[in-house]
This record gives structure tokens, sequence and C-alpha cells, in this order.
């Protein structure tokens, strides 16, 4: 994975990396509406009790939630929240990272930096292949001390899961294909080649990871909508022999999007192509785009129209019943279509 001349440039390069991103870990920074040509629009939006990397009172312990915190037994407990301690109530912390507005049905794609967790997977020995899985759960009936265990790997896409507040809204692999750190290890070498963007104020060189879903099209509008990110990042058991019980590893973020009414009319049928060749600053990632616009088109359950990046779809009369998720076979189609780099 490493380029064999240079090698001590590029080891020094890794250490660097490592020192400085030890402890790093991720979670959702921004989230944005995606058109319905594949491209962010309007202003974005942000967790509960966001603290913006610009801030003077920034650290990465102001955003990361680790469950089961450190220092304490592999074991997730009953007790644990879901919510870090600063994001339990609906609350924004300040007029600079307001909650996002979205319509009903509306597509968004929630961002995180990968942090060297997918371009530099041999840091942590017994990892996933995909990174990790990401879950989004979605509910408009928060609780102020939700806890893990009642919503992760609970509720489902039908709604029907555990107390049947939430529905899970989608599963994808924390490695969205094309995610990057700059630094120098051979994924983002070559990803950096591959999907080139201008560096911006936000991301600077790096490209941010995503994961792209879309809100119930029976969300109410005039309230919000609660969104929990779920990243199950766990180590496999014997892989490092100083855990030879592996580790149990989830990090969350817990969100809510203001749901106002839809400008555009529900009954229109409306042509949704993603762009080819659009900046890779504001675009969604083609694959988890079309699942959750051929979903909205065919209404199938779990339907997932093609795995090609330029869909046309119609959208339709929004679902009567509770949605049921576009994702069933995102795992595996995500893989297979646009992550041939990940780990060796
Ligand atoms: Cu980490």
């Amino acid at each position: 994975m490493l380029r064999s001349h240079n090698n001590s440039l590029v080891l020094f390069g890794l250490i660097f990396i490592l020192l400085t991103t030890a402890g790093a870990h991720s979670w959702v920074e921004q989230l944005m509406v995606i058109a319905p040509n594949g491209t962010f629009v309007g202003s974005p939006g942000y967790p509960r009790g966001n603290v913006l990397r610009t801030d003077s009172s920034f650290s990465d312990t102001a955003m990361v939630n680790l469950i089961p915190p450190n220092g304490r037994p592999n074991k997730i407990l009953r007790s644990d929240s879901l919510c870090k301690q600063t994001q339990q109530k609906q609350t924004q912390k300040s007029k600079d990272s307001p909650r996002l507005q979205a319509s009903p049905g509306a597509a968004i794609a929630l961002r995180f930096q990968e942090n060297g967790h997918v371009t530099l997977p041999q840091n942590q020995v017994g990892k996933p292949h995909n990174r990790g899985t990401v879950y989004v759960y979605g509910t408009t009936q928060p609780k102020e001390n939700e806890k893990l265990l009642n919503v992760h790997g609970v509720w489902n896409k039908n709604g029907t899961g555990g107390d049947r507040r939430g529905v899970l809204l989608s599963t994808q692999n924390f490695d969205d294909g094309r995610c990057y750190q700059v630094n120098s290890g051979g994924i983002s070498q070559k990803r950096q080649a591959e999907f080139p963007h201008e560096a911006d104020q936000l991301m600077g060189g790096d490209l941010w990871c995503q994961q792209d879903i879309a809100l119930p099209f029976e969300a109410p509008s005039g309230q919000p909508y609660t969104l929990y990110w779920v990243w199950d990042w766990p180590t496999a058991p014997r892989a490092d022999p100083g855990l030879p019980e592996g580790k149990q590893e989830i990090y969350t973020t817990c969100m809510d999007v203001d749901v106002v009414d839809s400008t555009v009319p529900s009954h229109s049928r409306i042509q949704m192509r993603y762009i080819e060749d659009q900046s890779l600053n504001r675009a969604a990632i083609p694959s988890q785009f079309a699942e959750i616009m051929g979903y909205r088109g065919s209404r199938r359950t779990g339907a997932v129209s093609s795995p090609s990046s330029s869909v046309v779809v119609a959208v339709g009369t929004p679902p009567a019943s509770p949605v049921i998720s576009p994702v069933a076979t995102v795992t595996t189609f995500v893989t297979v279509t646009v992550s041939p780099t990940v780990c060796s």
C-alpha cells in the first residue's frame, strides 16, 4: 500500500499524521440538503450543541462521543446514553451552528471527516474492511436521555422495532468510496488523483465523507425531526494481541432538522438526474443518491434502482405508510461499485 520508493519519507509522514490525528475520530460536522441534480444547496445545518472547528473553544473532545468511554470495561451498558452529554437536549449551542432546514422527503448529506480511518487502515488492526458501518435513525419523538441500546440495532426500517418511536433510515459503509484526508498513504494518494477537487475553506485539500439519507415524507412540517448517527467501529477478537476479545467502539452524533413546508408541489413529477463531473465540494455520492431517489421513484421495498450514477427517476406521490428504508442492500452495493481501494 505504501509506495516502494521514498519509504522513509512516507513513514515519517505516517508517524506525523498518527501523532497529529490520534484520537481525532469522527462526528457529523455538517448537514446539507441535496438538490435533485445531486448538488448540495442552501445553508448548512449542524448537530445539537455543535462547536465549530473555527470556534476558540473547539477541541475534538467537544464533539467526539465514544461508547463505551475510555477507561471503562469493554461492554455497552443498558444505561449508556445514545447522545453526548452536550447533545441530549434539542438545542443548538450557538447562532453560528443552526439546525438544517429541510422539507419532508428531502435528500440530506451528513458530512464527516475520515481522519485517517479510511486512508490509513494500518493504524488500527482488526477493524472492519468497510471502516465500520454508519447508521442513521430518525424519530419525531426523541427522548432527552435516549439510551443507545433502545435504538441501535433495535429500531428498524419498518418502524416496528423496540418501542416503535423511530425508524432506521440508512445503513452505509463509513468509507463512502471517495473520501480522503490528504496524507502520504497509498489510498489517499490514489483517491487524490481519482477524486480531485479545489481546496475550499471548509475541507481544505481533504474530501469529507458523507452519508446520504432522505427524510421521511410524513415528517410533520413545523417541527424538528431528530437524526441519530451511529458509527459502529469494532475491533475483531484476536486481531490485536492486546485485545484478545476485541473491542466495542461506537461513536455517535445527535442532531435535529427543522422540517419546513416544501416549495415543490408534492404531486409533481420531477426529473432527478445526477450531474456528472460536478464539483466534488458540493456533490452527493452517486450510488447513495441513486438509492434514495430510486426508492422514492419506485416505492418498492428496499429497492435499489441501478448502480449507475445517472439514473433518472420520477418522484411520485409520497407514500402514506411509514417510510421503508431505502438501504436494504447497501453494504455490498457500495463496496462493489465504488470502493476498490480499501485495504490490501
Ligand atoms: Cu479513531
